[in-house]
C-alpha cells in the first residue's frame, strides 16, 4: 500500500512530466517571493502595478503555450494551469492580470492574427513590455454577447469602430485593445480588432468602487469613431467563435487557478485549527472542523484531477467546450464554498486582511461571475444533454 500525503491526497504531482513540475515549482517561487509581500497592501490600496507584467514576462509566465518564436514558453496546457494555479495561490487578481495577457489577447492574435501582427505584437506582450486587454462585455450585453453594439463601419481605408465595452480587466493600463465588433462590411458578422493606445477617440477609465479583485485594475473601453487601418483586422476568425475560442483557453486555466486559491485557504484554516485552541482543545480535534477540513481536501483533490484531465485532451486537441464548461463552473463554485469555510473557521481573524482568507473569498465571487457565471455554465451543459437551450 502506498503512502498517504494529505495536501497532495491523488498524487497530483505524480501525474506531470519533469518539465510541468519545473514550470509549476519555478511559478510558485515567483509567486511566493515577488506577489505574496505586496498583495496585501495593494489589495488594501487598490493599488495599479503594471510592473507586474515585465516580472511574470521575465520569468516567462506570459503566453506558456505560445511558440518559442513569437517570444512564449511552447509549453503544454497542463503547465499554463499550473502557472494559474501558482499564481492565484497569491491571488485571483494577479492571476487574471495573465490569463487576460494569455488566453485573450495573445492567444487569439496568436491564432486569428496575421503574420504581421503576430511579430509586432507578441514578442512585446510574452516579455511583459506591453499590456493587453479583452473587449467583449458591454454595459447592455452580458452573458449574452451574441447582443453587443460597438459596431465597425467600413472606411476608405480601414475600419471605425464606435461603442463602449464594460468590465475590462487591464484595460485602462493597457497598450494593445482586442476588441470584437459586429462588421457591417462582414454582413454584421463579429470581428476582432486590434487597436493601439493613443488612437483617437480610444479611451479607457478606470471603474471605481471594486470591493473584489483589487489588486486587478478593471475598466471600460469607449470607442467614439475610433479609426484602424485594413491592418487592424483579425483576419482568421467570424462570429462569436473568435471570442469563445479565447475564452475556451482561459476558463480552463480559471478551472486550475481557482484551486490554488482554495488550497491556500484550505491550508490556512488547518494551521489556524491546530493552533488555535478553545474548550481546552485545538479546534482541529473537533469533529465539526475536521469535517470541513475532509470536504475541502476531497473537494480540491477531485478538481485538480477533473483540472488535469481535461489539460491532457486540450494538448491531444480532444478537449470540448462542454468540459471546459464542467470545470469552470464545479471549480470555482467549489473553491468559493471552500473560502467560506475557511474564513467561518477563522473566527473573528477570518475578516482580517492579515489571514487573506476573506481576500480569496471576496475575489472568487468575481471569478465565479466573469467568463461566463456559474448558472451560465450550467445552462451549456444542460443543452449538451437535452439538445434543449434554455437561455431564452
Ligand atoms: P451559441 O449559439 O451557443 O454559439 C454561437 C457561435 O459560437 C460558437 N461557440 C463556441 N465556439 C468555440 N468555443 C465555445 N465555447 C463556443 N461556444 C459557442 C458556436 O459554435 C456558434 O458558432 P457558429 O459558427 O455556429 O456561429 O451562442 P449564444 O449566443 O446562444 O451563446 C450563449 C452562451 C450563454 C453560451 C454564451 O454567450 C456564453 O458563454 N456567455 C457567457 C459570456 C462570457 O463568458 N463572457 C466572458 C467575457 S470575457 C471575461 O469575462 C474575461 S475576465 C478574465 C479575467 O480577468 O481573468
Ligand atoms: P448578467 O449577464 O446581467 O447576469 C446577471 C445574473 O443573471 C447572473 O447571475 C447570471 O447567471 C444570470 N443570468 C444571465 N442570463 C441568464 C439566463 N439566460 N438564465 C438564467 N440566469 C441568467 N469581460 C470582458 O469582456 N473582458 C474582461 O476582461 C472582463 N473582465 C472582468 C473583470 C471583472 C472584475 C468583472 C466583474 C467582470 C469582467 N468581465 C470581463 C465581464 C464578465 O464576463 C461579465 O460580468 C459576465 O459575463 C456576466 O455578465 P453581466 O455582469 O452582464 O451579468
Amino acid at each position: 500500500l502506498g503512502a498517504f500525503d494529505w495536501a497532495d491526497p491523488l498524487r497530483l504531482d505524480d501525474q506531470l512530466s519533469e518539465e510541468e513540475r519545473m514550470i509549476a515549482a519555478s511559478a510558485r517561487e515567483f509567486a511566493q517571493g515577488t506577489l505574496q509581500p505586496r498583495v496585501i497592501d495593494a489589495y488594501r490600496e487598490e493599488r495599479v502595478e503594471p510592473e507586474i507584467f515585465r516580472e511574470m514576462g521575465a520569468m516567462g509566465l506570459l503566453g506558456t503555450t505560445i511558440p518559442e518564436e513569437y517570444g512564449g514558453l511552447g509549453a503544454s496546457y497542463v503547465s499554463y494551469g499550473l502557472v494559474a494555479r501558482e499564481i492565484e495561490r497569491v491571488d485571483s487578481g494577479y492571476r487574471s492580470m495573465m490569463s487576460v495577457q494569455s488566453s485573450l489577447v495573445m492567444y487569439p492574435i496568436y491564432a486569428y492574427g496575421s503574420e504581421a501582427q503576430r511579430r509586432k505584437y507578441l514578442p512585446g506582450l510574452a516579455s511583459g513590455d506591453l499590456i493587453g486587454c479583452f473587449g467583449l462585455t458591454e454595459p447592455d450585453a452580458g452573458s449574452d454577447p451574441a447582443a453587443m453594439k460597438t459596431r465597425a463601419e467600413k472606411t476608405g481605408t480601414g475600419y471605425r469602430l464606435t461603442g463602449t465595452k464594460m468590465w475590462i480587466s487591464n484595460s485602462p493600463i493597457a497598450d494593445v485593445f482586442v476588441i470584437w465588433a459586429k462588421s457591417e462590411a462582414h454582413d454584421g458578422r463579429i470581428r476582432g480588432f486590434v487597436l493601439d493606445k493613443g488612437t483617437p477617440g480610444l479611451s479607457a477609465p478606470k471603474v471605481g468602487g471594486k470591493l473584489s479583485l483589487r489588486a486587478s485594475v478593471t475598466g471600460e473601453i469607449v470607442m467614439d469613431g475610433v479609426e484602424v487601418g485594413e491592418d487592424a483586422l483579425l483576419p482568421d476568425v467570424q462570429g462569436l467563435k473568435g471570442p469563445f475560442g479565447c475564452l475556451n483557453r482561459a476558463r480552463y486555466g480559471i478551472a486550475w487557478g481557482v484551486m490554488g486559491a482554495a488550497e491556500f485557504c484550505w491550508h490556512a484554516a488547518r494551521q489556524y485549527g491546530l493552533d488555535r485552541r478553545q474548550f481546552n482543545r485545538p479546534l482541529a480535534q473537533t469533529q465539526l472542523f475536521q469535517l470541513k477540513l475532509a470536504n475541502m481536501q476531497t473537494e480540491i483533490a477531485l478538481g485538480c484531477d477533473a483540472a488535469l484531465r481535461v489539460g491532457r485532451l486540450m494538448d491531444e486537441a480532444r478537449a470540448a467546450p462542454e468540459m471546459i464548461s464542467l470545470i469552470k463552473r464545479n471549480n470555482c463554485g467549489k473553491a468559493l464554498e471552500i473560502a467560506r469555510h475557511a474564513r467561518d473557521m477563522h473566527g473573528g481573524n477570518g475578516i482580517s486582511e492579515e489571514f487573506q482568507v476573506i481576500r480569496h473569498m471576496v475575489n472568487l465571487e468575481t471569478v465565479n461571475t466573469y467568463e461566463g457565471t456559474h448558472d451560465v455554465h450550467a445552462l451549456i451543459l444542460g443543452r449538451a444533454q437535452t439538445g434543449l437551450q434554455a437561455f431564452f
